[in-house]
């Protein structure tokens, strides 16, 4: 009898197991971030791209949910990164475009999304662009860098530091620049010209493709970049390349963690200025260097999902993609996307683009695949990309702490397509401050003068003296403001962005 007991129990305890190792299974699946740089909501197939074909992406939208009302938190890329890592409005820490050489934007000790993944179990990494700042201050690159993603939640790092036009243009692996000679050590400088490498303003004729002024000091690789250096030689990237790294190192990782779960924030350089791209992807558009890098790009999504298929992964990996800010054609290089550019339209049927405080300068191509746990559709749910860290959370069975994820909200059932409904409310920053309230959206009057280099681009930025009103239900392209006759509407929103300024809005926090 006892052992009949003792042996029921053992096939009970056996069963638990099993169950609850699969239950965790299911609500630990593999998260993967691919996260674009600058790619425009009509810049890839599924949502009407011309002139350059992505069959890896679409296959995600068909397969999984495409959104159609998604966002980057900022029409400019430290922001929205600072806040999908961080669940916080980027103003609430002054979040703005960095140079190359800035201090950790995200300082140890602040809750981040990854930091609860590991909480929750996961292995984390941020593999491709970082641009969050790095050290405490001029960046010790010829020895131990930090502190850095390692200290705010991640547990491999192999990044872009900062962007592909900001010098140094080397890799960071971890704490080091990755391939450093020590004798032969990395100088960098953002006020100066330092050591004696030509510069894209005195020699010209070395260049691949001439830049603006400001992108015309170090050249490395036959581009001139904003900043200058020198040294390094031996860990200097060269374009071309970039791609073709940076999924060797997300092979590895995901092949490494294939048997736990991970959490991956694949932070792609692609199609950033100077699009670079490899010479096997050159003219697989008509839209010259900016679409052959679309190419490129959706070549490395495609091999995201070949590896993740050929380890038996992929159902229960839930792989979101889009895009850190809306696109932009010519930033500071002569690349000729603005003349080869046709009848693509790279913000699709919104107005403004990268920079711009209209739907173009963050609604972002946004797709959720996921075979084990989304049902394939559409969505016109209204979410954003700062909504990940609290979603998550709840996906993972983790509890925010007071101070966590001052603006997340938990909308994991939307971005599962399990509703429809998605935020009512929602900040979208650029050089000013924009409110959507359902489809009512107003743009704050701008408070900063608008930079010089971007007054000459062909932009329109909804940079005003005065706020402005759109239904985008009626006028999705924002061209009928109608602040004059909802005057007292417009005084509403601007008291609400008012509160958000000063509050924490987390529903949670406002119970
Ligand atoms: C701007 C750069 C632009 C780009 C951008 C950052 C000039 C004139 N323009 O300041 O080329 O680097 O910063 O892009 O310097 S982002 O996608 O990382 O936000
Ligand atoms: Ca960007």
């Amino acid at each position: 009898m006892k052992i009949r007991i003792t042996l029921f129990s053992a096939i009970l305890i056996a069963c638990a197991g099993h169950l609850s190792a699969q239950t965790t299974k299911a609500n630990k699946p593999n998260i993967i971030i691919i996260y674009i740089d600058d790619l425009g909501y009509g810049d890839v197939g599924c949502y009407g791209a011309k002139g350059v074909k992505t069959p890896n992406v679409d296959y995600l939208a068909k397969n999984g949910l495409k959104f159609t009302d998604a966002h980057c938190t900022a029409a400019t890329c430290t922001p929205s990164r600072f806040s999908m890592l961080t669940g916080s409005y980027a103003f609430r820490n002054n979040a703005a475009i960095l140079p190359g050489d800035a201090p950790l934007l995200i300082r140890p000790g602040t809750p981040t999304m990854p930091e609860m993944l590991q909480r929750a179990g996961y292995t984390t990494a941020v593999i491709g662009k970082w641009h969050l700042g790095l050290g405490d201050g001029d960046p010790k690159w010829n020895d131990k860098i930090k502190p850095g993603p390692l200290e705010i939640g991640f547990n491999y790092s192999f990044l872009v530091p900062a962007t592909l036009d900001r010098v140094p243009t080397v890799f960071v692996e971890n704490h080091e620049v990755a391939n450093l000679d020590p004798k032969d050590p990395i100088v960098v400088n953002y006020d100066h010209k330092v050591g004696n490498w030509p510069t894209g303003t005195e020699n010209p004729e070395l260049l691949k493709f001439k830049g603006d002024p400001q992108h015309s000091n170090t050249i490395t690789d036959g581009i001139s970049r904003i900043g200058y250096m020198y040294g390094g030689t031996s860990a200097l990237w060269k374009d071309e390349e970039i791609a073709d790294v940076l999924i060797g190192h997300v092979n590895s990782f995901i092949t490494q963690n294939r048997n736990k779960p991970f959490f991956l924030y694949f932070s792609f350089t692609d199609i950033h200025v100077p699009r670079d791209p490899n010479p096997r992807f050159k003219g697989k558009s008509t839209m010259g260097s900016r679409g052959d890098a679309i190419a490129q790009m959706d070549w490395s999504t495609g091999e995201v999902m070949k590896t993740l298929k050929k380890l038996g992964i992929e159902k229960n990996t839930m792989i979101i993609f889009s895009s850190d800010n809306g696109p932009v054609l010519d930033d500071g290089y002569y690349d000729r996307a603005e003349e080869l550019v046709g009848n693509h339209k790279p913000a699709g049927p919104f107005k403004g683009g990268k920079y711009s405080a209209y739907e173009g300068g963050t609604r972002v191509p946004t797709i959720v695949y996921w075979p084990n746990g989304v049902k394939p559709g559409v969505s016109n749910a209204l979410v954003n990309q700062v909504d990940f860290f609290a979603s998550f959370a709840k996906l993972t069975g983790q509890q925010l702490g007071p101070k966590a994820a001052p603006d997340s909200f938990d909308m994991l059932d939307a971005w599962l397509g399990k509703t429809k409904v998605g935020r009512k409310e929602m900040l979208e920053e650029s050089f000013t401050l924009s409110l959507r309230q359902g489809n009512w959206k107003y743009i704050a009057a701008q408070t900063k003068p608008t930079p010089d280099w971007l007054k000459n681009k062909n932009i329109a930025t909804g940079l005003s003296q005065t706020p402005e009103l759109y239904n985008l239900q009626t006028d999705p392209g924002e061209k009928h403001n109608l602040i004059n006759a909802n005057s007292k509407a417009g005084e509403q929103m601007a008291e609400r962005i008012n509160y958000i300024l000063q509050n924490a809005t987390r529903p949670a926090l406002n119970k």
